[in-house]
């Protein structure tokens, strides 16, 4: 503790002798305004890179494992669960008072190599998913403050994705998951998750219309949230004004809204990564003020620590750099403007 606080001392003399104020972490920021900041926590990188680590502990006050709570990797048989990375990532966040979001009980992806339509029946597929919600739901009652129920149920061209849940439990499994993980932990904040809803269009309009028949019937869904993994080509779409119209349309519904999974792709074969990062900037500080005006957010989680664990290179082919931070965790234009948003700056 002692040493804890002399390294302050310190660091406070050499910002002083700098001539600079001490550049206060984002979670501060966050803070002293009731907002969170957070980011997807990759499985590896937080047991193995203690650089890492200490990054995300100092910088965000809310964590969304990126992929260990998803069917597949957390239940290898029928049944059966490893909680090995689960457990030790809420007991981090815990001792650092971080805010966790879990991300997610029920999605077309990342489903367990066991779960399959030729193995069972309908009703042995809507038994396994109710006993997942249960279970998953249950063990971290109290601890989890939000989770994302149901993500990506809305196809692009606006109509219910075809997925395992909806041929064996029919639309209404939607509704019944918000119904189990609300009954499993009534004090969750529980999402409904999508990606390409968070400007106006038919993707909007249909996420819109899904949630509002769910609060109509009174299923428990608290709010939508709002994945946003932008590319540099929605510069001028990603506007405060256009995310703000989606956002406020939600909170007329008494809906929550939250921005889940913050990237953007800024690859350009004719313009080189120092010209990109100012725009994509430009872009981090628009979603920010949005959520920021916006009455009914108070959480942008970007969907990675660091440009080295980013899904986004493994997709695209290209290196892209889309978070706030670059490959050796030195922030990046992006964090610059984030911190500037979270303190009250033009
Ligand atoms: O970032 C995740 C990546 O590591 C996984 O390989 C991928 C599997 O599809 O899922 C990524 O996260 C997704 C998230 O869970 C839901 N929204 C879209 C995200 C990017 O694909």
């Amino acid at each position: 503790m002692r040493q804890a606080f002399i390294g302050f001392l310190i660091f406070l003399g050499v910002a002083m002798v700098n001539g600079q104020e001490p550049a206060l972490p984002l979670r501060e920021l966050a803070a002293a305004r009731d907002f969170y900041i957070g980011a997807a926590i990759h499985t590896e990188a937080i047991k193995s890179n203690a650089d890492y680590r200490a990054l995300a502990e100092r910088e965000f006050n809310l964590v969304t494992p990126e992929n260990m709570f998803k069917f597949g990797p957390i239940s290898p048989a029928p049944g059966e669960y490893d909680w090995s990375h689960t457990d030790a990532l809420l007991d981090w966040a815990e001792a650092h008072h971080m805010r966790v979001h879990g991300h997610v009980l029920v999605w077309h992806q990342q489903q367990p190599g066991w779960l399959n339509e030729d193995t069972y029946s309908p009703e042995q597929l809507a038994a396994i998913l109710e006993r997942h919600i249960r279970t998953v739901v249950g063990r971290y009652k109290g601890r989890i403050h939000e989770w994302d129920v149901v993500n990506e149920a809305v196809a692009d061209n606006g109509r219910l994705r075809d997925t395992i849940w909806l041929r064996a439990l029919g639309p209404d499994y939607i509704a019944k998951a918000f119904e189990w993980a609300h009954e499993a932990d009534p004090e969750a904040v529980l999402y409904y998750n999508d990606y390409n809803g968070d400007t106006p269009g038919l993707k909007a309009d249909a996420i819109y219309k899904l949630v509002q028949g769910l609060v109509e019937e009174g299923v428990p869904v608290h709010g939508v949230g709002l994945q946003m993994h932008l590319i540099w080509q929605q510069q001028r779409s990603a506007t405060p004004r256009a995310i703000g119209e989606v956002m406020i349309r939600l909170n007329d519904l008494g809906l929550k809204v939250a921005v889940t999974e913050l990237d953007m792709r800024i690859h350009d074969p004719n313009r080189g990564r120092e010209a990109m990062l100012d725009l994509q900037a430009e872009v981090y500080s628009n979603v920010l003020r949005a959520c920021l005006d916006a009455p009914n957010c108070d959480t942008v989680v970007v969907w990675g620590v660091s440009d080295a664990y980013s899904w986004i290179p493994g997709f695209t082919g290209n290196d892209d750099w889309p978070l706030l931070f670059d490959e050796t965790l030195q922030p990046k234009p992006a964090y610059e403007v984030v911190a500037q948003a979270l303190a009250g700056e033009d």
